[in-house]
């Protein structure tokens, strides 16, 4: 039975092609990346905002480093799930689609995707505190931590926008471009407790789009929506493709 709004939806973004999907931990819940801050989070003895700052890196830069390449261990070899490929099928067939993700997994380019944006950084990358000299970096576990560059034997970081750091003007300023243009809005997985990702549904809305939750719970975004669709993403995602690749197919023929 397809919920009576995923039909509603459905029948939104063939009348609107053109979408600006924001997605957070929740869409690589069930690939098995533990979230933040749900009741599954992996994380809750390390409460992120304690650990992901500069002044925790500065203090005890192997602790935090700990903390990363346990990440990293976690979800090295975990797989997209059929919302991260829903996903990355529909850049193909929105003319105007852009993914905003604050994911660090990297499991949307897994998937495919390419036309995203990383609102905050890569776990996979890493950065010399000295020269800011990117890297990837996939060694898990890591060899020696911290890790130090290469190049010059400083310090690494890892290439990811910390609590009280700036997001990158250039990501910044393409995500504002996307809002400003898209005519829908659609917010999946993330608890819009963390700025200035938080306010970026609304302003898409305030800039005409019509702005869709897709989360297993309220959020403080839920009482702005125009759609909330409760349930999983990997089983919400196929059912609004299915009616899509449906309704297409009714246009062919
Ligand atoms: C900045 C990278 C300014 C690191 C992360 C107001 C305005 C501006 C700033 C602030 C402000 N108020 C407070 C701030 C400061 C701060 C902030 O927002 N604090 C919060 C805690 C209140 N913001 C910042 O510091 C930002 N910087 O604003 O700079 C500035 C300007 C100039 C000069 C200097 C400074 C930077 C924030 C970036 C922080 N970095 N990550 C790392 O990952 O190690 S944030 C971290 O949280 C992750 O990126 C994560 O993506 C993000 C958000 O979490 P969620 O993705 O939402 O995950 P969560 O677990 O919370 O929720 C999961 C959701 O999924 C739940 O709702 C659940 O129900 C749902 N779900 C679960 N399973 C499923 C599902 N849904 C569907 N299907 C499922 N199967």
């Amino acid at each position: 039975m397809i919920d009576e709004n995923i039909r509603k939806i459905s029948k939104i973004l063939i009348q609107r092609p053109s979408i600006v999907i924001l997605t957070g931990a929740g869409v690589s819940a069930e690939s098995g990346v533990p979230t933040f801050r749900g009741p599954d989070g992996l994380w809750r003895q390390f409460r992120a905002e304690d650990l992901a700052t500069p002044e925790a890196f500065a203090r005890n830069p192997g602790l935090v480093w700990e903390w990363y390449d346990w990440r990293r261990q976690k979800i090295y070899n975990v797989e997209p799930n059929p919302a991260h490929v829903v996903i990355a099928k529909w850049e193909k067939y929105f003319p105007f689609f852009v993914l905003i993700t604050q994911n660090v997994d990297g499991l949307h380019q897994k998937a495919g995707s390419t036309k995203i944006i990383e609102l905050h950084g890569n776990i996979w990358k890493v950065r010399c505190t000295k020269e800011g000299k990117v890297f990837e970096n996939r060694q898990v576990p890591l060899s020696q931590i911290p890790p130090l560059c290469p190049d010059c034997g400083s310090l690494l970081r890892p290439h990811v926008v910390w609590f009280g750091e700036a997001l990158p003007s250039d990501v910044f300023e393409a995500s504002l471009q996307a809002l400003y243009h898209t005519k829908v809005m659609m917010v999946i997985g993330t608890s819009a407790l963390v700025q200035p990702a938080a306010s970026f549904p609304l302003i898409a809305q305030q800039n005409g789009a019509i702005l869709i939750e897709i989360n297993l719970e309220p959020t403080p975004l839920s009482s702005y929506a125009d759609f909330t669709i409760y349930g999983k993403a990997g089983k919400i995602l196929p059912l609004i493709d299915q009616l899509l690749s449906e309704e297409s197919e009714e246009k062919i023929e």
